[in-house]
């Protein structure tokens, strides 16, 4: 069994459920359990701002699966809940995007791993910590996830919010 790390990102209405179905098929996955889920985050759009807020999460999994084919469930289980491939960075139903896969280290065409833009995101980094403060991430000079929040400006850091239920409201 390999161990794990994906983001969940969706900034399409119904924002929630996608993300719940996204967990329902990962977790109905004969060669895939969930291990530990982060909170749900209320999160400011990065790289391409003029969108909506999105919500963001972070699990761990257990897999028997390897990279290439855990990426093809992922991008099934996307396309089944309807996300389109428009604009880079743009709105999406749902993104699955694989964090650390075990301590692989590679970049090839289809798959780099850790995932390359994660040192910079604070929408991945904090949900990380909250449920693997110990993970050392395998990269060069590999870190926690604390130590590359560190390095974040306070405006990135004030983008990521814990979001409830009852805190949707508001929006
Ligand atoms: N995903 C992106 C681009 N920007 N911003 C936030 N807040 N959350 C995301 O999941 C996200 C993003 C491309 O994958
Ligand atoms: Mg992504
Ligand atoms: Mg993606």
């Amino acid at each position: 069994m390999k161990n794990v790390y994906l983001a969940l990102g969706s900034n399409i209405e119904p924002r929630e459920e996608y993300i719940k179905k996204a967990l329902q098929a990962l977790n109905a996955h004969q060669q895939i359990a969930i291990i530990k889920k982060s909170s749900v985050y209320k999160t400011a759009p990065v790289g391409y701002t003029d969108q909506a807020n999105f919500l963001n999460m972070v699990i761990e999994v257990e897999t028997s699966l390897l990279p290439l084919d855990l990426l093809e469930v992922c991008q099934s289980i996307e396309k089944q809940l309807g996300r389109r491939r428009e604009i880079r960075f743009g709105p999406r139903t749902i993104d699955l995007d694989i964090l650390i896969y075990n301590q692989e280290n590679r970049k090839t065409e289809r798959l780099t791993l850790p995932h390359p833009r994660m040192y910079e995101r604070a929408f991945v980094l904090i949900p990380l910590d909250e449920i693997a403060p110990g993970l050392v991430i395998p990269a060069e000079n590999g870190k926690h996830a604390a130590d590359y929040i560190e390095r974040l400006p306070e405006s990135d850091i004030k983008g990521v919010r814990r979001w409830t239920e009852k805190g949707s409201a508001e929006e």
